[in-house]
């Protein structure tokens, strides 16, 4: 399902935008020369908050810490060379969409191209004219942070439409969207893959003894147990109402056996809080276990024959992993 401009909240930042005045930003101005930054850092501070570095070695240091909403970078420094420090910022993740003014002197203006192409994002010839100068700086900070809010936006909807708000952990369109990748991972690199599904025995009961609410308690409890189990590299997603699927990569039936074994454990081990901490239950749950049995498997097939396995469990006595 693609998502929708709507979605992605295109309304409100364009309104923030237009009302944004560009000022009160916080800009990091490299500069080493004393007459050209005190007169600089003089007239930006009429508007913002301004800190000076004349070394671009520390300059990237602290743009990268600083949390700025733009550098003004120039390029006639004396000792170093400004185009760097600019190319440089946009390769760090941390300073690659804080906006970039340059400036430089009339006969330095091929740097200043040069700049252009490696994304510096407007520039100043000197000398340098105060309404100008202010126009610019607000010009780019309004930029900045109407992009910083876009992308907040996109981010945020990104994050809903893969998350199950319940429990936190991945949803089923999700799983199902990166489980071809990672099969197709482990074909290509010949390792294994290992995938379970997981379901709480007689949860149903649960739901019908201490309340729906109980029953979303012990769904988010699950989740908290199922992610302390797994490693950053497996995927764990909520399948369906108490239904879990954990896919891990580079895992063979051995060792995913004893994930299994161990989660199934610190399910039936520890009694689950409902109702605000006041009364705790007994929760197991069954697990069917297997594995990518060759390269290029389906993995519809293989999501079924875990799906079998969990079928045996369930008939074996529930409370148990079969593979
Ligand atoms: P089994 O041991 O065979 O798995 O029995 P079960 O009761 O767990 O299985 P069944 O599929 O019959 O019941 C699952 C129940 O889960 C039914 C449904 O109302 C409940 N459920 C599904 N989603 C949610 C949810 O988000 N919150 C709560 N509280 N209950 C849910
Ligand atoms: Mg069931
Ligand atoms: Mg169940
Ligand atoms: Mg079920």
């Amino acid at each position: 399902r693609a998502i929708t401009s709507l979605e992605i909240g295109m309304q409100a930042p364009e309104r923030s935008a237009v009302a944004d005045t560009g000022k009160g930003g916080r800009i990091l101005l490299v500069d080493d020369r004393e007459s050209s930054y005190e007169r600089l850092a003089t007239i930006l501070a009429a508007e913002h908050t301004i800190d000076v570095e004349p070394n671009p070695t520390e300059a990237l240091f602290h743009a990268a810490e600083g949390n700025y909403d733009l550098l003004i970078v120039s390029l006639d420094l004396n000792n170093f060379d400004g185009l760097r420090l600019c190319s440089q910022a946009r390769s760090l993740e941390r300073t690659r969409h804080v906006p970039i003014l340059a400036i430089a002197d009339p006969e330095n203006s091929t740097r200043l191209l040069r700049g252009l192409e490696i994304g510096v994002n407007d520039y100043l010839l000197r000398p340098i004219d105060k309404t100008e100068l202010l126009a610019r700086a607000r010009t780019q900070i309004r930029r900045r942070r109407y992009t910083d809010h876009l992308r907040d936006n996109v981010q945020n909807s990104i994050e809903m439409a893969i998350t199950d708000a319940l429990t936190g952990l991945h949803n089923r369109r999700y799983m199902e969207s990166h489980l071809a990748t990672l099969a197709e991972q482990a074909s290509i690199r010949g390792k294994p893959l290992a995938l379970m599904i997981l379901d709480i025995d007689y949860f149903k009961s649960i739901n019908d003894n201490y309340g729906h609410d109980a029953g979303d308690d012990v769904l988010r409890e699950f989740a908290v147990r199922v992610r302390k189990s797994i490693r950053g590299i497996d995927l764990a997603c909520r399948y369906g109402g108490e239904e879990f699927v954990i896919v891990m990569p580079e895992t063979d039936l051995h060792v995913a056996g004893m994930v299994a074994e161990r989660l199934r454990r610190s399910i039936a081990g520890e009694p689950f809080a409902i109702h605000k901490g006041t009364k705790r239950i007994e929760v197991t749950i069954s697990i069917g276990l297997t594995t990518l049995e060759r390269k290029g498997e389906a993995v519809a097939d293989v999501l079924k024959r875990a799906d079998t396995a969990l079928y045996r469990a369930k008939h074996d006595g529930r409370n148990r992993v079969v593979s």
